[in-house]
């Protein structure tokens, strides 16, 4: 029978980041078998790849991380409000050692092809040395902004200097001095990064094509006591976490811009600004993400921030984005961010105006100039959500192809699986309540952990969501983003990459409802005994 059939590992799990390590440790408790298969030399996902100058957190450490084991809470320290990269891999080498999960990760193997065998009812997995695993369930840990991207422009080879992308920067230092280095791109990415390089760099050019509206990050150092407090916290913060719409601290605010007058408005927006990190989005009048005129004001109001800071008009003008409101894409956090432009060394080039026609052997060309550079960066995105299933062949019933699967935008189950994929969970999928990324994936590691449990239990070795549940879940989706000027404006949150052919169109691509929902809607689920699931 299919259940004496073998395989190498009950349980494959792509990515070592922290769905997969979270992933890794409730297997464990499972009492199955599993390995971690992971491209990078070690453990951290986003936060192995991403070592470029300024990669912080923009959100809260203490509330950007797991919350399932007190020891774990109460034995890690975080030294800043907004953890940079390096103390952030710390922690997530931190759980590998405190949960035993090492043994189990595998490093350097680089996952090409899934392909579900329905006879045998089980995944094989082949990485890129044509090395093949096998088992019965497959857990995908692969990240929502993981599959970089450079510019779709020639010459990229061409260039005789030293060439990164920012998510895959070298772990031997770089240094500036004495460079003249230029960075295409002007997302959440490049505007940490242009500070910090700034500092150094003989001269710093900056490539951008859309600006984008920012908010000052305000970090601070974390004093040992403050730690201590922060610490007797947790358990409140916790259910403060869990109520929210973003799964952060700040919640959305219930206030309608319309009952104020502008001296009010003005006075809770200095509120708000002087805050640290996401308040000024996502704590807000309610209107600002759905009504354009309300949209306006707020914007209005940080266009001023800009001009203030700015001391060049030209410079300010082109830092203003012109296309889009305040908050209608992710917006970054800064720190220093339009001082950088104030420093000599510091030049802003406006690509809508003088487009990136090519990378050269010593620069690159615009329209109108050719430049000389010893350093290029890219920090030029990703493939957002699908882009990190699109670079493996998913092949589900049939020899079906995710890719073809998802032609017209992602279709799922809950966000978490997918018709024709039986035995396939995602973690962090499309159409999953994203916002507190660490939260989400606590929540969707856990949910099929416990799916897993729950076909263990009843001996079922093929689970596949149904037609009918992929339809309501899709299409409640797309609903839920109706009225959001969000999905009105291009971004890797509508999954579009101008780069990539087949990505320039804008999807749905995230759950766009309050997290509570999202995660009361898949317990339901759960407890109904997996509605809309095919159990065989
Ligand atoms: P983003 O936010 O996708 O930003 C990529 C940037 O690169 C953006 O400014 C793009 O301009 C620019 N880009 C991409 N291709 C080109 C070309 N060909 N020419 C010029 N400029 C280009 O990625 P990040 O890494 O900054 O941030 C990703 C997320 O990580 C972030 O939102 C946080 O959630 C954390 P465009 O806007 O397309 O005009």
């Amino acid at each position: 029978s299919v259940g004496e059939l073998q395989t190498d590992y009950d349980v494959l799990v792509i990515g070592a980041g922290l769905s997969g390590c979270y992933a890794c440790h409730r297997v464990h408790e499972l009492g199955l078998s599993v390995k971690v298969l992971e491209a990078g030399t070690s453990v951290g996902g986003t936060w192995y790849w991403n070592r470029y100058p300024g990669a912080r957190f923009d959100s809260e450490s203490y509330t950007y991380a797991f919350y399932f084991s007190k020891e774990l809470l109460d034995e890690w320290t975080w030294t800043e409000h907004y953890a940079p990269q390096t103390e952030t891999e710390q922690y997530i080498r931190f759980l590998c050692d405190k949960l035993k999960l090492w043994k189990d990760l595998q490093f350097n193997t680089q996952i090409l092809s899934a392909h579900w065998n329905d006879s045998r009812r089980q995944w094989q997995l082949t990485d890129s040395n044509g090395r093949t695993y096998t088992a019965r369930w497959l857990i995908t840990g692969i990240g929502v902004l993981s599959n970089p991207t450079l510019p779709n422009v020639p010459g990229l080879n061409d260039f005789k200097g030293d060439a990164y992308h920012t998510s895959r920067w070298p772990k031997s230092e770089v240094r500036f001095e004495g460079k003249r280095v230029a960075i295409i791109g002007a997302g959440a990415t490049a505007i940490q990064a242009i500070p910090e390089i700034a500092k150094t760099a003989q001269s710093l050019a900056v490539f951008q094509r859309t600006a984008n509206w920012t908010m000052p990050l305000r970090n601070a150092k974390i004093s040992p006591a403050e730690m201590d407090q922060l610490r007797k916290g947790y358990p409140s913060m916790l259910e403060q976490i869990n109520k929210t719409r973003m799964g952060f601290m700040h919640g959305s605010s219930t206030k309608s811009i319309w009952d104020f007058t502008p001296e009010q408005r003005e006075e809770f927006w200095d509120e708000l600004w002087a805050l640290p990190g996401f308040p000024f989005w996502l704590s807000n009048y309610q209107e600002i993400m759905i009504d354009e005129k309300a949209n306006d004001l707020v914007t209005e109001y940080v266009t001023r921030k800009i001009k203030e800071r700015v001391h060049d008009p030209w410079t300010a003008d082109k830092l203003i984005p012109k296309n889009h409101g305040f908050g209608t894409r992710r917006v970054p956090m800064e720190t220093h961010y339009y001082e950088a432009y104030n420093q000599p060394n510091v030049r802003l080039v406006d690509l809508l105006e003088t487009p990136l026609e090519r990378i050269t052997a010593d620069g690159l060309a615009t329209t109108t100039e050719e430049m000389q550079f010893d350093i290029i960066i890219y920090a030029t995105g990703f493939a957002a959500i699908t882009g990190a299933f699109d670079a493996i062949d998913f092949r589900g019933t049939n020899g079906q192809s995710l890719k073809d699967e998802w032609k017209a935008g992602p279709r799922t189950y809950l966000g978490l699986t997918v018709q024709h994929f039986p035995n396939m969970f995602m973690s962090m999928g499309p159409h999953q309540a994203y916002g507190n990324i660490p939260r989400s994936i606590e929540y969707a590691v856990g949910w099929i952990a416990e799916s897993i449990e729950y076909c263990e239990k009843h001996k079922i070795t093929y689970f596949e969501a149904d037609q009918e549940g992929v339809q309501d879940w899709t299409d409640h989706v797309h609903d839920l983003g109706k009225n959001l000027l969000s999905n009105k404006v291009d971004s890797w949150m509508t999954g579009v990459n101008k780069n990539v052919d087949g990505m320039q169109k804008r999807i749905i691509a995230r759950y766009q409802g309050a997290a509570p929902d999202f995660r009361k809607k898949c317990d339901e689920v759960a407890a109904a005994e997996y509605q809309h699931f095919t159990k065989r």
